[in-house]
């Protein structure tokens, strides 16, 4: 590919007359911009051991008061690009949120779709549109765009669990926002088991859900059955793996980042293809080791780790004797969305 103009081969006169126009000249940033064959990124393989953050995150319990936090959260900045940004990937946002028993993280809703992976602790809840969801580990909960959600903890100890969300693509496209809100009335809890067993829905009088979000909390319980069950009964599947989806209409359950729950066997290593988007590992249940290029990460539980685009990643259970159970969350809804999804082999 031939090299092409540079800035400073023009006349300083020119390049002031330009800027003073707000113009820019294409050629010397066209290869930064369009790179050949793999895009530049920002996003590091960097691994977030829960070891280092969870007395961090007990500290600020101690220093901040819920009130003067409103979310008390830990951010997993990935230095590639840059800690301010606030961003694990292009798209994706994590952090560590702790709520003390006793307290109330009040209701707001927001343009950016939220999950929560609850980490550690027992007896907190998030409501969601008036569900009352109960936190219990390696649950999943739903916060999708624009629904009400506040957090409380009625429990003896400290509840942690890991938010995912899309805020740095909807800071980016200028549409991040939020709406403070009274606390919610409790309308129903769990419906979700409405949608506990695959390939059948409510269809009360002939008609089907309309809800854009019909299922909030997907309980560890049952993915965890649904994952033995599936490494049990075809043992000659390439991954044990479940997608997060919305049951009425068998999509991803939110629009924009992509959840999935992994089981690697007992010794079993799995090569992940390179693919477009980037992922993020959360170690569920065991233990993995992670080859990410040339970098190699060991999670143990509730560590947290994360992957760019278009490298191959290799996970090998570190048992061979116990199941390991992972969480995944990528950026390929959105780039199926946009028609940039790839395999590379
Ligand atoms: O719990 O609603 O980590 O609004 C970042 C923004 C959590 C939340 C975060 C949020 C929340």
């Amino acid at each position: 590919m031939e090299a092409l103009g540079r800035l400073e081969d023009l006349p300083e006169d020119y390049r002031v007359e330009l800027a003073a126009r707000n113009l820019v000249p294409l050629w010397p940033s066209l290869r930064a911009v369009l790179p050949p064959g793999v895009p530049a990124r920002r996003t590091q393989a960097i691994c977030w051991p829960y070891a280092d953050i969870r007395p961090l995150l007990l500290q600020a319990g101690e220093l901040t008061p819920i009130e003067k936090a409103e979310r008390r959260v830990l951010v997993l900045a990935n230095p590639g690009h840059g800690l301010e940004k606030m961003q694990a990937s292009a798209s994706i946002y994590l952090g560590m949120q702790l709520l003390l028993p006793g307290e109330w993280a009040p209701a707001h809703r927001h343009t950016p779709n939220a999950v929560r992976m609850i980490v550690e602790g027992e007896g907190a809840y998030t409501t969601v549109a008036g569900e009352k969801c109960v936190m219990s580990r390696g649950d999943l909960i739903l916060t999708p765009t624009g629904l009400w959600h506040e957090h409380g903890h009625e429990g003896e100890n400290p509840v942690v669990w890991l938010d995912v969300l899309d805020l740095p693509l909807l800071y980016y496209l200028e549409a991040s926002y939020v709406t403070e809100g009274r606390a919610q009335t409790v309308a129903n809890t769990a419906a979700e088991r409405a949608y506990q067993r695959g390939g059948v829905v409510p269809s009360p009088l002939f008609a089907r859900g309309a809800k854009p979000f019909p299922m909030l909390r997907y309980p560890w319980v049952e993915v965890r059955a649904a994952l033995c069950a599936l490494a049990d009964s075809q043992p000659e599947i390439e991954a044990v793996q479940l997608a997060y989806i919305n049951p009425e209409t068998g999509a991803d359950c939110q629009a924009i980042l992509g959840y999935s729950a992994l089981l690697l066997r007992p010794g079993e290593t799995l090569a992940l293809p390179a693919r477009s988007p980037a992922l993020v590992m959360h170690q569920i249940e065991g233990g993995t080791e992670v080859a990410i290029a040339d970098q190699r990460f060991t999670l143990a539980e509730a560590d947290t780790c994360c992957a760019p685009g278009y490298v191959g990643v290799t996970l090998a259970n570190r048992s061979s004797e116990q199941p390991a159970f992972l969480f995944l969350a990528d950026e390929s809804p959105l780039h199926k969305k946009l028609g940039i999804y790839e395999t590379r082999a």
